[in-house]
């Protein structure tokens, strides 16, 4: 872990700077109207979570380029999403995937707590077999045409649950690659039925607190049809479940050009949006760091969920979903956690009051301008201040260098192997 001191010394360096950003941006929002304390204050109350998976470098289905001091399981895992909440201050909580992550829950919930963290939402994974697996998922897993394949999809699905729900998780996140690579391979319509039939079984063991996300995705691994591929069928998922289902959107999982954050203010209207797993992409499920490629386009997500930010009943699970092939995962995911609360600073900066009037006076070019005078404002001094105040750093990345942590797990972390193949 890294020390207190280690951080207090790099803020040191900065913090006067820092404190005249900060005072300057003040002066300069309180001549827009804008109380910066409650922006921070907001921003300061605002966090995502970190995926285990994340953690480890991903690669691609070609091959796999693991840095120096991999984690080799979850308690690494946490130990690094430990690292990364205590530099950012932003990423309270982490998203495990099972069966990658099983452990005792006991030793989960001590470990979490150690680095005063939490547990989101719970991944199923019947898109991979696993060893010792009775049934493959070759041909699918929750839409199977064979019904003991179903079962055996249904039961993970449930122990998924059961071990999120010792370790205070409150929601299970349900991605599967269930499709066809061949026109006529599936019938698609029974193929759907037969996924709403096993996950009305796992619905119904869902506890009451609980709710359960479909996430949809446009395609691969199938590459002809796939089961679950747009928001559209997660949306008909939802309301056959029932009230404790929500759609669940990646924003990696869309065609090119696609209007991701209509489809944010389509499922907020209609009381269907559960969360999101965010990252970033140019062409496809590219996983890359959150606001890497399109920062605008995360801010216009942002500017719909600050939107609906008082409609009763919006409850969110905000995680990052990446895979980092190039970079240290720790400092990405730190990017990106950073990058997010950027996105919705800049969002609170809106003057909603003077966007609506423009709406209403169909005045395009003053609408537009309203929106982006929140992207285009720095608002970096705010971020700081926010991670300043609550113990992490002003700078994480460089404090991260600086720490030599990664050099130090990699003393007890031994190399993990080159393979072909990543996650998706
Ligand atoms: C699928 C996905 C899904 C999985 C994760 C590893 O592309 O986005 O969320 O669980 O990647
Ligand atoms: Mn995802
Ligand atoms: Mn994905």
């Amino acid at each position: 872990m890294i020390d207190k001191s280690i951080i207090e010394a790099a803020n040191a360096k900065a913090a006067d700077g820092l404190r005249a950003d900060y005072e300057a941006l003040g002066a300069h929002l309180a001549r827009r109207g804008i109380d910066i304390e409650a922006v921070k204050a907001k921003v300061a109350k605002f966090g995502v979570a970190v995926p285990s998976w994340g953690t480890g470098t991903g690669g691609t289905r070609f091959a796999r380029f693991p840095g120096a001091g991999e984690p080799r399981h979850i308690f690494d895992k946490l130990d690094d999403c430990g690292v990364i909440h205590r530099l950012t201050a932003a990423t309270p909580d982490v998203s495990l995937h099972i069966p990658w992550d099983k452990a005792p829950a006991a030793d989960l919930r001590a470990k979490a707590e150690e680095h005063g963290l939490g547990f989101a939402s719970m991944n199923s994974n019947t898109f991979q077999d696993q060893e010792g697996q009775t049934h493959s998922y070759k041909y699918g897993s929750l839409s199977h045409t064979d019904p003991a394949t179903r079962a055996q999809a249904v039961e993970h699905n449930i122990e998924t649950i059961e071990i999120g729900r010792e370790i205070g998780s409150k929601s299970l996140t349900v991605w599967i690659g269930d499709g066809s690579n061949f026109p006529g391979q599936s019938n698609m319509t029974r193929q759907f039925e037969r996924y709403l039939a096993s996950m009305k079984e796992v619905y119904a063991r869902l506890p009451d607190d609980w709710r359960i996300y479909s996430e949809h995705k446009i395609y691969e691994p199938a590459f002809y049809s796939t089961v679950v591929q747009d928001w559209g069928t997660s949306y008909l998922i939802s309301k056959e479940l029932g009230e404790k289902a929500y759609c669940l959107v990646d924003l990696g999982h869309h065609a090119p050009n696609v209007n991701i954050e209509m489809i944010v203010a389509r499922l907020i209207q209609f009381g269907k949006l559960g969360g999101f797993h965010f990252n970033d992409s140019k062409y496809g499920d590219d996983d890359l760091d959150a606001g890497s490629i399109e920062p605008y386009r995360l801010f216009l997500v942002f500017n719909e969920l600050v939107d609906a930010e008082d409609k009763p009943g919006l409850s969110l699970e905000h995680m990052i979903d990446q895979s980092h092939n190039v970079t240290d995962p720790i400092e990405s995911l730190m990017a990106s956690a950073m990058e997010i609360q950027r996105a919705y600073a800049q969002a609170l900066l809106v003057d909603r009051a003077a966007l609506e009037g423009f709406q209403e006076e169909n005045d395009a070019l003053m609408a537009t301008a309203t929106l982006k005078a929140g992207f285009r404002t720095d608002v970096e001094p705010i971020l700081a201040m926010a991670r300043l105040e609550a113990g992490g750093a002003i700078d994480p990345v460089a404090t991260f260098r600086q720490s030599g942590y990664r050099a130090e797990v990699a003393e007890v972390r031994p190399k993990s192997a080159v393979t072909g193949g990543g996650i998706v």
